[in-house]
């Protein structure tokens, strides 16, 4: 009653809003991009907003960065063992020849926005990936995120990788054509810096970018708000990608409480999305790097591709 009428005028969900307690503001300022606003809540720790609009907290932010990384990551094959030389030796008049094998690693990965670090945290559990390229337009994100939220920025630390500042869409069509196995959009929703990142020149980019095979995950919204927007994107991709899915995470702190990735790969040989092929319970380190997954794991995979009937409805007749 009496409420200010502000709050419910996001146009990315106009009628509603959700709320957390402000225990203290930690930082709040203005880039060249957009209003950056970092708070210590009461109930979800520290919390990071843009243009007001929630983009992770402490408590929640695992089960978007570890979905986001993960689904296309544990998708696509480790490297196979590749034979380095052979060893020659012979006994009791035999010549015998041995394999020796050298793991190759050697995935290049793209993150797309990610400004804070913690999609980058994820991608370094995975040991197979050479390169971790990360283009986010805002250098406020990633001083700011430096400072209030270690346990993210710490994919920094990384030395696989390589911080562009800029926009990705200027990044991507400087790209060499199939230089990613994966590329990974996260990056927030089209109303700000974003815009151009839900339009069809981008995915057209993207795709140009990755190699045969290739795999594409980007944040795709609520499947509660956004029906059109998940529609224009599937369809977008479908003209542009050889195979294209729909998957989703639950996370309380985003509009509506879920939030959802489109997972696509180009032509070339096929990706099984549902049925992770590197699955993450194998890999070396996984588990042991910096901090135990927290949300993550194959049976979440697998889960995160079924879809409500509505949605399977819709996503079916494009
Ligand atoms: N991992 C936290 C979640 C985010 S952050 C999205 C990032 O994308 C921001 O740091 C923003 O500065 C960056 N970004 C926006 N536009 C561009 C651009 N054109 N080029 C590069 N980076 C960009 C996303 C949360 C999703 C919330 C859903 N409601």
């Amino acid at each position: 009653k009496g409420g200010k009428a502000v709050y419910f005028n996001n146009p990315m969900w106009p009628g509603e809003a959700h709320s957390l307690k402000v225990e203290k503001v930690l930082f709040k300022d203005k880039s060249d991009f957009q209003e950056v606003l970092v708070f210590e809540s009461a109930t979800y720790g520290k919390v990071l907003v843009l243009d007001g609009i929630v983009q992770l907290t402490e408590k929640d932010e695992c089960a978007y960065q570890e979905m986001i990384a993960h689904l296309p990551l544990c998708s696509i094959s480790s490297p196979k063992n590749v034979i380095s030389h052979l060893k020659k030796f012979s006994l009791s008049g035999f010549l015998y020849l041995v394999a020796c094998c050298n793991k190759s690693v050697n995935l290049k990965v793209l993150v797309v926005g990610g400004g804070d670090g913690g999609v980058l945290r994820e991608i370094s559990r995975h040991s197979s990936v050479e390169v971790i390229d990360i283009c986010e337009i805002d250098k406020m994100v990633i001083d700011v995120s430096k400072k209030f939220f270690p346990e993210l920025a710490v994919g920094f630390d990384d030395p696989r990788v390589q911080l562009h500042i800029g926009d990705a869409a200027e990044f991507l069509r400087k790209s060499p054509e199939g230089k990613y196995d994966a590329i990974i959009v996260d990056s927030s929703d089209p109303v700000g810096p974003a815009l151009a990142l839900v339009e069809k020149p981008f995915f057209e980019t993207l795709a140009r970018a990755l190699k045969p095979g290739g795999v594409l995950c980007n944040m795709a919204e609520s499947m509660w708000l956004h029906t059109h927007l998940i529609e224009d994107m599937i369809s977008i991709c479908r003209q542009t990608f050889k195979s294209v899915h729909y998957a989703w995470s639950s996370v309380p702190t985003y509009p509506s409480g879920v939030i959802g990735f489109v997972l696509c790969s180009t032509e070339g040989p096929a990706v099984d999305f549902k049925n992770p092929i590197n699955p993450i319970e194998k890999l070396d380190g996984a588990m042991t790097h910096k901090r135990e997954l927290k949300f993550y794991n194959s049976d979440m995979h697998r889960a995160a591709f079924a879809l409500p009937t509505f949605l399977r409805r819709e996503v079916a007749s494009l």
